[in-house]
């Protein structure tokens, strides 16, 4: 019995090792896919030893390679008359359990490795949601910063001219992302109405109000992430209320992450953009961030000028020396380092809520839970974006429209039913509190079994 059970520990270990050294030398140089494909394998050996049958079916190869990758060339003019090329790309990562779904992002550091390590991380993320969503991303390296809006919009036109070809509302439903809010979202509705000539309004999700986006939506991702760690906190008997909260940028996720700690009572004392952050001890007001990065697009750096109680600091990584009880990295990809990670826990950081994708590096994620730190992992902690969007897709099916409070009650069960989902999954499998491990099993088995259910596709 012993015997068997070593035997199948060691068989799951190597068929993940084999899987992995694959996907690194069939994806040379991608990083940031190797490293989301990294943390995913290894907590599934688990779920390998236990059901072999998903060795035999060989899940995990199909899973790690995309359904489809398309690469594209977008052309456009800016306002001076100058051409400029940039690349365009959609990874339809894996369909078994509902249409592609995941966002846009517009930035120059976006390339095949950050487009797949983003839809790779979004298929177990929409699988957890408990929604009909697969798994889907996309981008484009053109920089939004700087340009006109009728550049922006000559930009989201061509690049809709081209991905046009290869969504749909049962097909491939895009969203925002870093670089893509409304006002992207608005354009590249516009040009796909043209091209489809149709009305085909769950086609996209992230919509202005006015024409089928859902109340909440713009809320989602920052409230759910509040949701989700406030979840966290009340198993050790923990709370929002009178705690110190650092929050990593000042986009979308970060402005509604700070609203929704806010009136939790909890001070967010610090925020960021790409050039650096600010530190406000009496607690940073969201009502300027929101408007100063919204609506006037300008730098956090602003901020200060307006609130004397606040100082700004050049550079983005300091932001992890300030002490507090709890830490949003709410920006973008591997900004909690090794070294960042040991000063929150020098800190007395108590808990992580990853309202970005990967933000995170693996050994800072070892360093947490080394040291016993609640660590809320962005496919479980920012689901509420994608989950929120499933309920605008929904709406849009029904012509009907709920009210922001609907969906806000939606998005708070989606959320703890994330959570216990992700605790239960971690308990069964033998790794109890590890919420890495329990979200990645979670979302999988639901994956894995519609794949087994269709065959060898
Ligand atoms: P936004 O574009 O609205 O905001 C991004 C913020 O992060 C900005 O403050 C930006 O600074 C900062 N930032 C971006 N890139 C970098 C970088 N390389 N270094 C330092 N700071 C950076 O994007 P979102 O808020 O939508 O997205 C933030 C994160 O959340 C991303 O990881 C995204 O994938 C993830 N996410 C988003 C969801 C959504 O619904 N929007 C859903 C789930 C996850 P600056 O203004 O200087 O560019
Ligand atoms: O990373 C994400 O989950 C998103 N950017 C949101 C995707 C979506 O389809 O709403």
């Amino acid at each position: 019995m012993l015997q068997t059970e070593t035997n199948r520990a060691s068989a799951a270990q190597a068929y993940v090792a084999e899987v992995f050294e694959t996907v690194k030398r069939r994806n040379p140089g991608e990083t940031e896919f190797h490293q989301a494909v990294k943390e995913i394998v290894d907590s599934l050996v688990p779920v390998f030893e236990k059901h072999p049958v998903y060795m035999e079916q060989g899940i995990l190869e199909r899973l790690v390679e995309p359904e489809r990758l398309i690469h594209f060339r977008v052309p456009w003019t800016d306002d001076k008359g100058k051409v400029h090329v940039n690349r365009g790309f959609r990874v339809q990562f894996n369909s078994s359990i509902g249409p592609y779904k995941g966002g846009l992002r517009f930035h120059p550091s976006v390339n095949a490795s950050i487009v797949k390590f983003l839809g790779f991380e979004q298929i177990l993320k929409n699988s957890l949601t408990g929604q009909p969503i697969g798994g889907g991303k996309g981008g484009s390296d053109f920089d939004p910063k700087g340009k006109s809006d009728a550049e922006v919009m000559r930009f989201c036109q061509s690049f809709m001219t081209e991905l046009g070809k290869y969504i749909g509302s049962d097909l491939d439903v895009p969203a925002g992302d870093i670089g893509v809010g409304g006002r992207e979202i608005g354009y590249m509705f516009g040009q796909y109405k043209r091209i489809a000539g149709g009305n085909e309004a769950g086609v996209l999700t992230g919509k202005g109000i006015g024409y089928g986006g859902s109340l909440a939506r713009t809320e989602a991702t920052g409230y759910g992430c509040i949701y989700f760690v406030n979840e966290m906190l009340k198993s050790k008997g923990l709370s929002f209320d009178g705690s110190k909260v650092v929050v990593s940028g000042s986009g979308n996720v970060s402005i509604y992450a700070i609203q929704k700690a806010t009136q939790l009572g909890a001070t967010v004392v610090a925020c960021s953009d790409s050039n650096g952050y600010i530190y406000d001890p009496t607690g940073i007001k969201f009502e300027t961030v929101q408007r100063l990065k919204e609506v006037e697009r300008k730098r956090i750096s602003e901020y200060v000028n307006e609130h004397p109680t606040a100082t700004y600091f050049e550079g983005c990584s300091g932001i992890w020396t300030i002490p507090c009880e709890i830490a949003l990295p709410c920006a973008t990809q591997n900004e909690i380092d090794a070294d960042s990670a040991r000063k929150l826990v020098a800190n007395g950081v108590q808990a992580i809520g990853e309202g970005a994708n990967m933000p995170s590096t693996l050994e800072a994620i070892d360093i947490f839970h080394a040291n016993d730190v609640l660590f809320g992992p962005a496919k479980a902690a920012n689901a509420g974006g994608v989950a929120v969007s499933a309920l605008e897709m929904a709406q849009n099916s029904m012509r009907y429209a709920w009210s922001f409070h609907e969906v806000d009650d939606k998005l708070h069960a989606i959320m703890k039913n994330i959570y216990t989902s992700s605790v239960k999954a971690a308990d069964e499998y033998g790794h109890p509190g590890n919420l890495v491990i329990g979200a990645n099993i979670a979302g999988f088995l639901k994956v894995a079994n519609a794949m087994l259910a269709h065959g060898i596709v």
